[in-house]
Protein backbone atom coordinates (compact mmCIF):
# COMPACT_ATOMS: atom_id res chain seq x y z
CA UNK A 1 0.00 0.00 0.00
CA UNK A 2 1.28 3.36 -0.85
CA UNK A 3 1.80 5.84 1.74
CA UNK A 4 -1.00 8.30 0.57
CA UNK A 5 -3.63 5.00 0.10
CA UNK A 6 -2.41 4.27 4.02
CA UNK A 7 -2.95 7.56 5.43
CA UNK A 8 -6.42 7.70 3.47
CA UNK A 9 -7.53 4.20 4.76
CA UNK A 10 -6.24 5.45 8.67
CA UNK A 11 -8.25 8.61 8.01
CA UNK A 12 -11.65 6.55 7.06
CA UNK A 13 -11.26 4.31 9.92
CA UNK A 14 -10.91 7.23 11.94
CA UNK A 15 -13.78 8.85 10.91
CA UNK A 16 -15.82 5.45 11.33
CA UNK A 17 -15.16 5.72 14.73
CA UNK A 18 -16.07 8.88 15.41
CA UNK A 19 -19.49 7.92 14.76
CA UNK A 20 -19.42 6.64 18.25
CA UNK A 21 -19.91 8.77 21.30
CA UNK A 22 -17.14 6.32 22.76
CA UNK A 23 -13.99 6.84 21.68
CA UNK A 24 -11.72 3.90 21.37
CA UNK A 25 -8.22 4.05 23.17
CA UNK A 26 -5.46 4.14 20.83
CA UNK A 27 -3.52 1.32 22.76
CA UNK A 28 -7.11 -1.46 22.19
CA UNK A 29 -7.03 -4.14 23.40
CA UNK A 30 -6.04 -3.46 27.19
CA UNK A 31 -5.62 -7.10 28.01
CA UNK A 32 -5.19 -10.49 25.55
CA UNK A 33 -4.83 -13.51 25.91
CA UNK A 34 -0.86 -12.88 26.16
CA UNK A 35 -1.48 -10.51 29.28
CA UNK A 36 -2.81 -13.62 31.43
CA UNK A 37 -0.03 -14.99 33.27
CA UNK A 38 -1.47 -18.96 33.42
CA UNK A 39 -2.75 -21.01 30.86
CA UNK A 40 -6.39 -20.39 29.00
CA UNK A 41 -8.05 -19.88 26.03
CA UNK A 42 -9.19 -16.59 26.14
CA UNK A 43 -10.28 -13.66 28.15
CA UNK A 44 -12.94 -10.90 27.98
CA UNK A 45 -15.69 -9.11 29.73
CA UNK A 46 -14.63 -7.26 33.15
CA UNK A 47 -16.05 -5.35 35.88
CA UNK A 48 -14.38 -2.53 37.22
CA UNK A 49 -13.56 0.01 40.31
CA UNK A 50 -11.36 2.32 41.52
CA UNK A 51 -10.44 2.02 45.33
CA UNK A 52 -8.65 5.49 45.67
CA UNK A 53 -6.79 5.70 42.44
CA UNK A 54 -5.97 2.16 42.00
CA UNK A 55 -8.11 0.67 39.24
CA UNK A 56 -9.08 -2.93 39.27
CA UNK A 57 -10.86 -5.08 36.64
CA UNK A 58 -11.87 -8.51 38.07
CA UNK A 59 -12.07 -10.08 34.52
CA UNK A 60 -14.04 -12.86 32.67
CA UNK A 61 -10.91 -15.89 31.50
CA UNK A 62 -11.85 -18.81 29.93
CA UNK A 63 -9.81 -22.00 31.52
CA UNK A 64 -8.17 -24.33 29.12
CA UNK A 65 -11.08 -26.85 30.11
CA UNK A 66 -13.94 -24.33 28.55
CA UNK A 67 -15.39 -23.02 32.03
CA UNK A 68 -15.48 -19.25 33.12
CA UNK A 69 -12.96 -17.83 36.31
CA UNK A 70 -12.15 -14.37 37.22
CA UNK A 71 -8.65 -12.57 37.36
CA UNK A 72 -7.91 -9.60 39.08
CA UNK A 73 -6.11 -6.92 37.07
CA UNK A 74 -4.27 -3.67 38.11
CA UNK A 75 -3.76 -0.61 37.18
CA UNK A 76 -2.50 2.82 38.18
CA UNK A 77 -4.32 4.97 35.18
CA UNK A 78 -6.77 2.76 33.99
CA UNK A 79 -5.37 1.86 30.54
CA UNK A 80 -2.36 -0.44 31.48
CA UNK A 81 -3.20 -2.86 33.41
CA UNK A 82 -1.08 -5.90 35.29
CA UNK A 83 -3.05 -9.22 35.56
CA UNK A 84 -2.68 -10.95 39.20
CA UNK A 85 -0.79 -14.89 38.49
CA UNK A 86 -3.30 -16.88 39.63
CA UNK A 87 -7.40 -16.70 39.25
CA UNK A 88 -9.33 -15.04 42.38
CA UNK A 89 -12.71 -16.63 42.22
CA UNK A 90 -13.34 -20.25 40.53
CA UNK A 91 -16.38 -22.07 40.20
CA UNK A 92 -17.78 -23.21 44.00
CA UNK A 93 -16.54 -26.49 45.49
CA UNK A 94 -19.62 -26.31 48.34
CA UNK A 95 -23.09 -26.43 48.12
CA UNK A 96 -25.28 -25.25 46.96
CA UNK A 97 -23.12 -22.64 44.00
CA UNK A 98 -21.03 -25.64 43.73
CA UNK A 99 -23.89 -27.83 41.26
CA UNK A 100 -25.22 -23.86 39.81
CA UNK A 101 -21.25 -22.83 39.29
CA UNK A 102 -20.52 -26.62 37.55
CA UNK A 103 -19.89 -24.96 34.10
CA UNK A 104 -18.09 -21.64 34.91
CA UNK A 105 -18.72 -18.14 36.77
CA UNK A 106 -19.21 -15.43 34.10
CA UNK A 107 -19.50 -11.91 33.30
CA UNK A 108 -18.78 -9.88 36.91
CA UNK A 109 -20.26 -6.62 37.85
CA UNK A 110 -19.01 -4.73 40.90
CA UNK A 111 -21.12 -2.62 42.57
CA UNK A 112 -19.96 -0.70 45.80
CA UNK A 113 -22.78 0.02 48.32
CA UNK A 114 -22.92 1.33 51.74
CA UNK A 115 -18.88 0.38 51.25
CA UNK A 116 -18.89 -2.94 50.61
CA UNK A 117 -18.26 -4.13 47.34
CA UNK A 118 -20.42 -6.49 45.45
CA UNK A 119 -20.05 -8.88 42.56
CA UNK A 120 -22.82 -10.07 40.90
CA UNK A 121 -22.12 -12.69 38.42
CA UNK A 122 -23.54 -15.48 36.31
CA UNK A 123 -23.49 -18.88 37.75
CA UNK A 124 -23.21 -21.34 34.84
CA UNK A 125 -24.05 -24.80 35.33
CA UNK A 126 -26.29 -27.80 33.69
CA UNK A 127 -29.52 -26.48 34.25
CA UNK A 128 -28.78 -22.67 32.32
CA UNK A 129 -27.52 -19.54 33.57
CA UNK A 130 -28.71 -18.05 36.85
CA UNK A 131 -27.68 -14.70 38.92
CA UNK A 132 -25.42 -15.41 42.12
CA UNK A 133 -24.18 -12.37 44.58
CA UNK A 134 -20.65 -12.68 45.96
CA UNK A 135 -18.83 -9.78 48.17
CA UNK A 136 -15.22 -9.02 49.40
CA UNK A 137 -13.27 -6.98 51.30
CA UNK A 138 -9.87 -7.63 49.39
CA UNK A 139 -10.40 -8.38 45.72
CA UNK A 140 -8.75 -11.58 46.65
CA UNK A 141 -11.14 -13.48 48.30
CA UNK A 142 -15.27 -13.87 47.93
CA UNK A 143 -17.86 -14.31 49.94
CA UNK A 144 -20.64 -15.95 48.60
CA UNK A 145 -23.91 -14.36 49.69
CA UNK A 146 -26.34 -16.32 47.66
CA UNK A 147 -27.37 -17.55 44.21
CA UNK A 148 -30.36 -14.95 43.54
CA UNK A 149 -32.76 -15.79 40.77
CA UNK A 150 -33.55 -19.26 39.00
CA UNK A 151 -32.62 -19.92 35.66
CA UNK A 152 -32.68 -18.37 32.37
CA UNK A 153 -31.16 -14.77 33.93
CA UNK A 154 -28.20 -13.12 32.91
CA UNK A 155 -26.62 -9.48 33.47
CA UNK A 156 -27.59 -8.66 37.01
CA UNK A 157 -26.37 -5.67 38.22
CA UNK A 158 -26.57 -4.15 41.47
CA UNK A 159 -27.93 -0.48 42.07
CA UNK A 160 -25.41 1.27 43.66
CA UNK A 161 -27.80 2.55 46.76
CA UNK A 162 -31.38 1.38 48.29
CA UNK A 163 -34.35 2.85 46.69
CA UNK A 164 -36.97 4.15 48.72
CA UNK A 165 -35.16 1.62 51.77
CA UNK A 166 -34.56 -1.63 49.12
CA UNK A 167 -31.35 -2.92 47.79
CA UNK A 168 -32.29 -2.64 43.93
CA UNK A 169 -30.92 -4.41 40.47
CA UNK A 170 -31.49 -4.74 36.99
CA UNK A 171 -31.55 -8.25 35.57
CA UNK A 172 -32.47 -9.81 32.23
CA UNK A 173 -34.41 -13.15 32.04
CA UNK A 174 -35.44 -15.00 28.93
CA UNK A 175 -38.44 -15.57 26.78
CA UNK A 176 -37.07 -18.42 24.13
CA UNK A 177 -34.63 -15.96 22.30
CA UNK A 178 -35.94 -12.74 23.37
CA UNK A 179 -34.68 -10.69 26.78
CA UNK A 180 -35.43 -7.88 28.75
CA UNK A 181 -34.51 -5.56 31.21
CA UNK A 182 -36.33 -5.94 34.75
CA UNK A 183 -35.85 -4.49 37.89
CA UNK A 184 -36.95 -6.04 41.24
CA UNK A 185 -35.59 -5.90 44.79
CA UNK A 186 -34.57 -7.01 48.39
CA UNK A 187 -34.52 -6.25 51.87
CA UNK A 188 -31.56 -8.72 52.44
CA UNK A 189 -29.85 -9.36 48.88
CA UNK A 190 -30.86 -12.70 49.22
CA UNK A 191 -34.83 -12.90 48.74
CA UNK A 192 -35.70 -10.63 45.58
CA UNK A 193 -39.34 -9.95 44.40
CA UNK A 194 -41.75 -7.05 43.17
CA UNK A 195 -40.31 -7.79 39.74
CA UNK A 196 -41.21 -5.53 36.88
CA UNK A 197 -40.21 -5.17 34.02
CA UNK A 198 -38.13 -1.70 32.65
CA UNK A 199 -36.67 -1.62 29.64
CA UNK A 200 -37.67 -3.70 26.02
CA UNK A 201 -36.14 -4.95 22.97
CA UNK A 202 -37.07 -2.00 19.94
CA UNK A 203 -38.61 -3.68 16.97
CA UNK A 204 -36.68 -2.22 13.66
CA UNK A 205 -33.62 -1.18 15.87
CA UNK A 206 -30.40 -2.28 16.80
CA UNK A 207 -31.46 -3.86 20.33
CA UNK A 208 -34.61 -5.64 18.67
CA UNK A 209 -34.01 -8.92 20.00
CA UNK A 210 -32.61 -8.89 23.50
CA UNK A 211 -31.33 -6.17 25.74
CA UNK A 212 -29.29 -6.55 29.47
CA UNK A 213 -27.87 -4.37 31.73
CA UNK A 214 -24.06 -3.53 31.43
CA UNK A 215 -22.14 -1.25 33.65
CA UNK A 216 -24.10 -1.20 36.86
CA UNK A 217 -26.24 1.97 37.06
CA UNK A 218 -24.56 5.40 37.71
CA UNK A 219 -26.50 7.91 39.25
CA UNK A 220 -26.86 11.91 37.38
CA UNK A 221 -28.94 14.55 38.03
CA UNK A 222 -31.57 13.07 35.34
CA UNK A 223 -31.91 9.69 37.04
CA UNK A 224 -30.08 6.73 36.35
CA UNK A 225 -27.50 6.65 33.75
CA UNK A 226 -27.73 2.95 32.29
CA UNK A 227 -25.22 1.38 29.65
CA UNK A 228 -26.66 -1.43 28.30
CA UNK A 229 -26.36 -4.01 25.47
CA UNK A 230 -28.08 -4.71 22.36
CA UNK A 231 -29.00 -7.37 20.11
CA UNK A 232 -29.58 -8.06 16.81
CA UNK A 233 -29.71 -11.19 14.78
CA UNK A 234 -28.41 -11.04 11.21
CA UNK A 235 -27.93 -13.72 8.32
CA UNK A 236 -24.27 -13.71 9.65
CA UNK A 237 -25.01 -14.09 13.60
CA UNK A 238 -25.96 -12.03 16.03
CA UNK A 239 -24.40 -8.13 16.45
CA UNK A 240 -23.65 -7.00 19.84
CA UNK A 241 -23.43 -2.68 20.30
CA UNK A 242 -24.02 -0.77 23.34
CA UNK A 243 -26.29 2.12 23.97
CA UNK A 244 -27.69 4.20 26.55
CA UNK A 245 -30.76 4.65 28.47
CA UNK A 246 -31.83 7.34 31.50
CA UNK A 247 -33.91 5.42 34.50
CA UNK A 248 -36.31 7.06 36.73
CA UNK A 249 -34.35 7.42 40.21
CA UNK A 250 -36.93 6.70 42.34
CA UNK A 251 -38.94 4.13 40.26
CA UNK A 252 -35.98 2.68 38.17
CA UNK A 253 -38.82 0.66 36.14
CA UNK A 254 -39.33 3.94 34.54
CA UNK A 255 -37.03 4.89 31.60
CA UNK A 256 -37.08 8.50 30.98
CA UNK A 257 -34.88 8.62 27.80
CA UNK A 258 -33.69 6.43 25.56
CA UNK A 259 -30.86 6.57 22.86
CA UNK A 260 -32.15 5.67 19.19
CA UNK A 261 -28.65 4.67 18.26
CA UNK A 262 -25.68 2.88 19.60
CA UNK A 263 -22.30 4.57 21.71
CA UNK A 264 -20.65 1.96 20.45
CA UNK A 265 -20.84 -0.70 17.78
CA UNK A 266 -18.21 -3.04 16.97
CA UNK A 267 -16.22 -1.58 13.50
CA UNK A 268 -12.36 -2.55 14.69
CA UNK A 269 -10.77 -5.62 13.56
CA UNK A 270 -10.29 -6.76 17.40
CA UNK A 271 -14.21 -6.10 17.89
CA UNK A 272 -14.79 -7.89 14.47
CA UNK A 273 -12.83 -10.89 14.40
CA UNK A 274 -12.36 -13.21 17.88
CA UNK A 275 -13.98 -16.30 19.25
CA UNK A 276 -16.98 -14.64 18.93
CA UNK A 277 -17.19 -11.99 16.00
CA UNK A 278 -19.07 -8.30 16.18
CA UNK A 279 -19.61 -8.22 19.56
CA UNK A 280 -18.87 -5.40 22.20
CA UNK A 281 -19.98 -6.22 25.60
CA UNK A 282 -19.61 -4.24 29.00
CA UNK A 283 -19.73 -5.25 32.49
CA UNK A 284 -18.12 -2.21 34.03
CA UNK A 285 -17.17 1.66 33.56
CA UNK A 286 -15.47 4.16 35.86
CA UNK A 287 -16.76 7.72 36.43
CA UNK A 288 -13.93 9.86 36.69
CA UNK A 289 -15.20 12.77 39.30
CA UNK A 290 -12.57 15.21 38.39
CA UNK A 291 -12.56 15.43 34.59
CA UNK A 292 -16.61 14.22 33.79
CA UNK A 293 -14.77 11.32 32.09
CA UNK A 294 -16.26 7.81 32.15
CA UNK A 295 -14.07 5.25 31.04
CA UNK A 296 -16.15 2.38 29.92
CA UNK A 297 -14.43 -1.19 30.40
CA UNK A 298 -15.95 -3.71 27.04
CA UNK A 299 -14.94 -6.91 25.93
CA UNK A 300 -14.51 -7.40 22.03
CA UNK A 301 -15.39 -10.69 20.03
CA UNK A 302 -15.20 -12.42 23.44
CA UNK A 303 -11.10 -12.59 23.03
CA UNK A 304 -10.13 -9.76 24.45
CA UNK A 305 -10.87 -6.32 27.27
CA UNK A 306 -10.87 -2.84 25.61
CA UNK A 307 -11.60 0.75 27.11
CA UNK A 308 -13.42 3.48 25.47
CA UNK A 309 -14.40 6.98 26.79
CA UNK A 310 -16.85 9.60 26.61
CA UNK A 311 -17.74 12.65 28.66
CA UNK A 312 -20.71 11.80 31.12
CA UNK A 313 -22.58 14.96 29.68
CA UNK A 314 -22.73 13.03 26.27
CA UNK A 315 -23.72 9.95 27.30
CA UNK A 316 -26.49 11.87 29.48
CA UNK A 317 -27.30 14.05 26.43
CA UNK A 318 -27.35 11.18 24.59
CA UNK A 319 -30.26 9.32 26.27
CA UNK A 320 -32.56 12.43 25.48
CA UNK A 321 -31.57 12.42 21.72
CA UNK A 322 -34.93 11.30 19.48
CA UNK A 323 -34.35 8.93 16.12
CA UNK A 324 -32.78 11.48 13.79
CA UNK A 325 -29.62 11.80 16.00
CA UNK A 326 -27.41 9.41 14.11
C1 LIG B 1 -23.77 -13.12 26.02
C2 LIG B 1 -22.89 -13.37 27.22
C3 LIG B 1 -21.58 -12.62 27.11
C4 LIG B 1 -20.95 -12.75 25.75
C5 LIG B 1 -21.97 -12.44 24.67
C6 LIG B 1 -21.41 -12.57 23.27
O1 LIG B 1 -24.85 -13.99 26.04
O2 LIG B 1 -22.65 -14.72 27.37
O3 LIG B 1 -20.70 -13.14 28.06
O4 LIG B 1 -19.90 -11.83 25.65
O5 LIG B 1 -23.06 -13.33 24.84
O6 LIG B 1 -20.96 -13.87 23.02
Amino acid sequence: MTQAAQTTASQRRTRLAGRDVIHRWEGNPIVSLEDIPFPCNTVFNAAATKIGDHYLLLIRVEDQRGRSIFALAHSEDGYRFVVDPEPVMTPADTEPFATYEACGIEDPRITCLDGTHYVMYTAYSHYGPRLALAKTDDFTSFTRIALISEPVNKDGALFPKKINGRYARLDRPMVGSQGNIWVSYSDDLIHWGDAQVAMTTRPDHWDCVRVGASAPPIETDQGWLEIYHGVKDTAGGPIYRLGVAMLDLENPAKVVGRAAIPILTPREYYERVGDIGNVVFSCGAIVEQHTGLVKMYYGAADTCICVGIAKLDALITRCFEGEDSG
